[in-house]
């Protein structure tokens, strides 16, 4: 263990400082080393709070229209999700509603839920297409998660999920889909300069592993990172397959066997583990929790806010979820959502409080870092830093 680390494993430092300019974390220190401040120098008074890495979420479906409450009352009537998804429900209900709203539309819905994530303590997401699967709605929904950064303070990055469900125009070939995807939607996302990662939905209800493997090697061949929704219903091996090929994050994974953990230890892809749709489906699988442990698999915790399986717009509500019900300790809750969600989505200028990373914190009041695992609806949070700048709303 670090020896600088208290008994939990935290590095908390007290009494210190930070000296921050150009947006960057430029030097850190404890008060008697304090530099000489001039007058007039803006300060930013922490004093008695607790300062941690901007929580970042790693996985949102943040842009879409249409509401699906009453799928979930379907499901409670006994319906299960793959067959609501089997009747054009589910994903393609909210592929109907966004493609019929106009980006104004889009955007006047995504707003409260990013304000909501910043309320939070989040500096940083990450936002999915998937609910166009035509060019141009895809193009849409991600032309909207980027200009997002207009209306609230958070940094954006974006994920091409074009492979979320067969739309209905490609019904009779998943594989046409699949051309369509690699020869027209990839090169316009990248060409317009709107996405950092190309994401797969790896499932039965959804794309094959060989499939997976032909969208991942088209978006290698534009230069932008893979990642996958993988094991999340069933063992497709998807997530071994997604490591090999060089995924950042392999997500969900609750049918994660011993191979496919060892393939993310090998390749040093980061396990996000989603339990709010767990929670939300239902579900009785846990994720390898224990075997990502043995292996020392980093593992990130994100949201995956979206209308079908989690409809939840708070990321500490995500790191008391990861602690009932995956049993992750709080700290762990709190690498998930800060250094691993940031190797998520293969970042090294966030996640930690460094000499030299980004200047992205949020500021607690909180006495430990558990407390942020351990209250749900009255946040903690006194304020966010972005880039050195104090932001006390959104
Ligand atoms: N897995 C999920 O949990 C979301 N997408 C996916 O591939 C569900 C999206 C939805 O039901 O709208
Ligand atoms: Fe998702």
């Amino acid at each position: 263990m670090d020896p600088d680390a208290d008994e939990q494993g935290y590095q908390v430092v007290t009494d210190s400082w930070l000296h921050i300019a150009d947006g960057k974390v430029q030097q850190i220190g404890t008060s008697e080393y304090a530099p000489k401040v001039k007058p007039g120098t803006p300060c930013i008074d922490a004093e008695g709070k607790l300062v941690t890495p901007g929580l970042i979420d790693a996985h949102t479906h943040l842009v879409f229209a249409g509401c699906r409450a009453n799928e979930f009352e379907q499901r409670l009537n006994g319906v299960p999700y793959t067959e609501i998804a089997k009747q054009g429900g589910g994903i393609l209900a909210s592929v109907t509603a966004t493609r019929n709203a106009t980006e104004a539309e889009l955007t006047a819905l995504a707003i409260p839920r990013a304000k909501a994530l910043a309320r939070d303590g989040v500096t940083s997401i990450e936002i999915k297409s998937g609910y166009g699967l035509t060019l141009n709605d895809e193009l849409k929904m991600l032309r909207v998660a980027k200009a997002l950064q207009q209306h609230v303070h958070l940094h954006i990055t974006t994920t091409l999920l074009a492979a979320h469900a067969l739309p209905p125009e490609f019904a009779h070939s998943a594989e046409e889909y699949i051309e369509h995807i690699c020869d027209e939607i990839i090169p316009a996302a990248a060409n317009e300069n709107l996405v950092d990662a190309v994401d797969v939905f790896c499932e039965k209800i959804a794309f094959s592993p060989a499939q997976m493997e032909k969208v991942f090697r088209t978006a290698h061949a534009h230069g932008l990172m893979v990642k996958g929704h993988t094991e999340q219903l069933s063992n497709l091996g998807g997530s071994a397959l997604a490591a090999e090929l060089g995924a950042t994050s392999v997500d969900h994974l609750e049918y994660l066997d011993e191979a496919g953990v060892q393939a993310l230890a090998t390749h040093g892809t980061v396990a996000t583990l989603l339990p709010g749709a767990f929670f939300f489906l239902r579900e009785t699988q846990q994720p390898p929790i224990d075997l990502l442990r043995q292996y020392q698999v980093p593992m990130a915790i994100a949201s995956d806010f979206n209308p079908g399986t989690s409809p939840y717009a708070s990321l500490t509500l995500m790191m008391n979820m990861a602690c009932t019900q995956f049993r992750l300790t709080p700290r762990e809750a709190l690498q998930g959502v800060t250094c691993h969600a940031a190797k998520a989505l293969g970042q090294t200028h966030t996640g930690y409080i460094a000499k030299g990373m980004q200047a992205d914190l949020a500021v607690w009041q909180a006495t430990s870092p558990a407390q942020l695992s351990y209250q749900v609806g009255t946040s903690p949070l006194a304020f966010r830093v972005i880039k050195g700048v104090q932001h006390h709303g959104e």
